[in-house]
């Protein structure tokens, strides 16, 4: 068992007849029905998909063929003409009798506006099918994606590693393309299309230009051939400056008339070879990528220009928001809404603002950007992070689906109560047909794919949201724990209901033992795994643990209300309200909004510091708790995968003790106040956990 079939193993289901589908199956004709009802690739591979799965979960499959369906008969979700309603599908026993239909046999149809919508429904039945244990004439599902663009964005550079990636290295094999294809991609295009993901961004958004060289291009194009039947489209990160590095042009201009003539030549080649080419998404401006404030021109001056040369063909400018200036001493999480707001209405219709889910970033807790509420006119992305950068890498559980529907579930009250941050970005709020999500991925070259066995459901987690917000965290679990942990010969649904408790409590746990109570940012340099809140030597404040947690002798917090840098003023008044005030502020964003007293009394009855304390313990308790939880599945989980996450997990309990230990002492020596009974004493000084793992990089934040 090495975990490399992740979701899709299709189990043998019931051995002995006993499930209702295993006497059913055969019997049954599923028909899928398009609009032109002829064979196409992407037809051929649900087919495929739909035989191939069915023989494993039954051991015989059903009869499966294709029919051509009226349109016009579709439920109006299915026929309205933008990519949600295309890519949608119903599942539906079929109780007329087609026409062509000559066999009395029971008949299962999904039907589609579109083939891509067909090979969707296939896997959503597969799923339906292994989940439920139910027959198939009690399966009707009509399903439409909730946004449109649902995007991986792989932060893979051309040299194969891969930035905050902890799975290997790159997916792509730029050497060997375009002749040599590795049987890998194919695999890589199923997983996405069985979760619906329609679109991949190859490269790092710090982007080299040589990606959008003729011979980069011709790789590019390989892979979009394979991806094309899968559903899944081709995106590249675009560097700015790449008429310069890769053209023969002394400006990057985006108002320059040779610098717009460079980029429409650029579209017109990448859409000769790949014509479903998806966009380009832009880092600009940020962390030393280059950008228009370099010619002195506005973000929406850049994307415009870009815009404007992918508009012929139908591409779209994915421009992301993590903006911060290198001189501005402004507080960071204010930054890009002071730089983005005034230019709201001033983006041209292809263009989408990407934004990471809180202001700073992709820490294991924030509030969600204040740009989700603010700006109306321009159509907005969400931005998450599935690979686990600040909340333990490879090493660490953390199911992050709780995270998301967090922020997804996120109030922003833009139009009053219900205007979720899912309301935005799924366009429905602000009326933006153009809607879209990244997150950026957890894959790579480990045979498991995403190096930790569980950081697979993080993946599958992304993908599920992607398609339908409104799924909640706790059926994802319980679907990847069924899924992945399903066996054949065994099948023990409290296994399962055990690896989705621990799944569902781990992201807390690793917020409760790095950075509670709304701490943030005070990891170790560069690297950032582990603890470091007594870094203030980089040389911008703003990359400082020092700079968040604002520690001094009276207490803790960074004060951003209006005592302090008033990055509250940017929510609506409902939040300003609520977080305004210490004592309704949530107290998981308490000192992400707040400094306040070592004494400060918590609606609990503890003291700050006591809670902070009791918060650190709690978090190692629950890891250790996770740890001991997994050891009772010995002999229930395949011992490769059970061994690989037991390890991790025991690593997890030691990292969760460095945290509590490096960060207590530290923080004591602000508070000088006794740790609360309860909290375990810290075996080593502060100086032993000040010299562990130092930053690799010195000098990046
Ligand atoms: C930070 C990462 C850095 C990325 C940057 C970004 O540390 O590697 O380049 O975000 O999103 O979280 O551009």
């Amino acid at each position: 068992e090495d975990g490399y079939a992740l979701w899709l193993r299709y189990p043998r289901l019931a051995p002995d007849s006993t499930s209702p589908g295993a006497d059913e199956c055969p019997r049954f004709t599923i028909i899928l029905a398009t609009p032109t009802g002829q064979e196409t690739p992407t037809l051929a591979l649900a087919q495929a998909e739909l035989e191939t799965a069915l023989r494993h979960l039954y051991g015989q499959p059903p009869l499966v063929r294709l029919e051509a369906v009226d349109t016009d008969s579709l439920p109006y979700a299915l026929r309205a003409n933008d990519t949600k309603a295309r890519e949608g599908f119903l599942i539906a026993p079929f109780t007329t009798s087609p026409q062509n239909n000559t066999s009395s046999s029971p008949v299962l149809r999904i039907a589609a506006a579109s083939d891509t919508g067909i090979l969707y429904g296939v896997f959503a039945l597969l799923r339906q099918l292994q989940l439920s244990d139910q027959p198939f004439s009690n399966i009707a599902i009509t399903s439409v994606p909730s946004i449109a663009h649902r995007l991986l964005n792989h932060w893979d550079n051309l040299d194969g590693f891969v930035e905050r990636g902890y799975a290997g290295n790159s997916l792509w094999r730029w050497e060997e393309l375009p002749d040599e294809l590795d049987p890998r991609y194919r695999d890589y295009a199923r997983a996405m299309a069985s979760l619906g993901l329609n679109g991949t961004v190859l490269n790092n958004v710090n982007a080299d230009a040589r990606i959008l060289t003729t011979e980069y291009l011709l790789k590019v194009a390989a892979l979009a051939d394979l991806f094309r039947a899968y559903g899944l489209r081709v995106y590249l990160s675009a560097r700015f400056s790449a008429p310069i590095e890769i053209g023969e042009l002394h400006t990057g201009d985006p108002l320059a008339t040779e610098v717009a003539a460079w980029w429409r030549a650029k579209a017109a080649e990448i859409y000769a070879l790949i014509p479903d080419f998806g966009g380009f998404l832009v880092k600009a401006n940020s962390e030393g990528q280059p950008g228009p404030h370099d010619y002195g021109r506005s973000h929406a001056e850049g994307a415009n220009m870009l815009a404007e040369a992918l508009a012929p063909h139908g591409g779209i400018v994915i421009w992301r928001a993590f903006v911060y200036s290198p001189d501005n001493k402004t507080d960071r999480v204010k930054q890009a809404y002071n730089e983005f707001l005034p230019l709201d209405g001033n983006f041209a219709p292809n263009v989408v603002l990407q934004i990471k889910n809180g202001p700073l970033d992709f820490m294991p807790r924030e509030p969600f950007s204040p740009l989700f509420g603010a700006m109306r006119q321009t159509p907005l992305a969400a931005e998450l992070q599935i690979t686990q950068e600040y909340l333990g890498q490879q090493h660490q559980v953390a199911f992050l689906a709780p995270m998301w529907k967090e922020f997804l579930t996120s109030e922003t009250y833009t139009q009053g109560p219900g205007s979720t941050v899912a309301k935005v970005i799924d366009g429905t709020l602000n009326g933006h047909p153009l809607s879209l999500i990244s997150g950026v991925a957890n894959t790579g070259s480990d045979r498991n794919w995403t190096g930790h066995p569980l950081a697979q459901a993080n993946w599958y987690a992304y993908g599920r949201l992607a398609w339908d917000h409104t799924l909640t965290s706790g059926k994802i679990a319980h679907e990847w724990a069924q899924l992945t942990f399903r066996n054949a010969r065994s099948f023990d649904p409290e296994t399962v209901e055990t690896i989705e408790k621990l799944l569902l409590g781990s992201r807390e746990t690793v917020v409760n033992y790095s950075m509670p109570l709304g701490l943030h940012h005070i990891m170790a340099t560069a690297h950032h795994y582990g603890p470091g809140p007594w870094v203030d030597n980089l040389h911008r404040d703003d990359w400082n643990p020092t700079y968040y947690h604002r520690a001094d002798e009276q207490g803790l917090g960074f004060d951003r209300t209006a005592t302090g840098s008033n990055a509250l003023s940017q929510y609506a008044p409902e939040l300003q309200t609520l977080w305004g005030n210490p004592d309704t502020c949530p107290p998981e964003f308490l000192l992400w909004f707040h400094h306040l007293p070592w004494d400060y009394r918590l609606s609990t009855g503890h003291t700050l510091w006591d809670k902070l304390c009791l918060s650190y313990q709690q978090g190692v308790e629950e890891a250790q708790a996770m740890l001991s939880t997994w050891e009772k599945l010995a002999g229930k989980v395949d011992t490769e995968r059970f061994t690989d996450v037991r390890q991790r997990l025991a690593r997890q309990v030691t990292d969760a003790i460095t945290w509590r230990d490096s960060c207590l002492l530290y923080f004591q020596t602000f508070s000088k106040r006794p740790f609360p009974a309860g909290v375990e004493p810290p075996p080593h000084s502060l100086s032993y956990y000040q010299s562990l793992r130092p930053e690799s990089t010195p000098g990046n934040p």
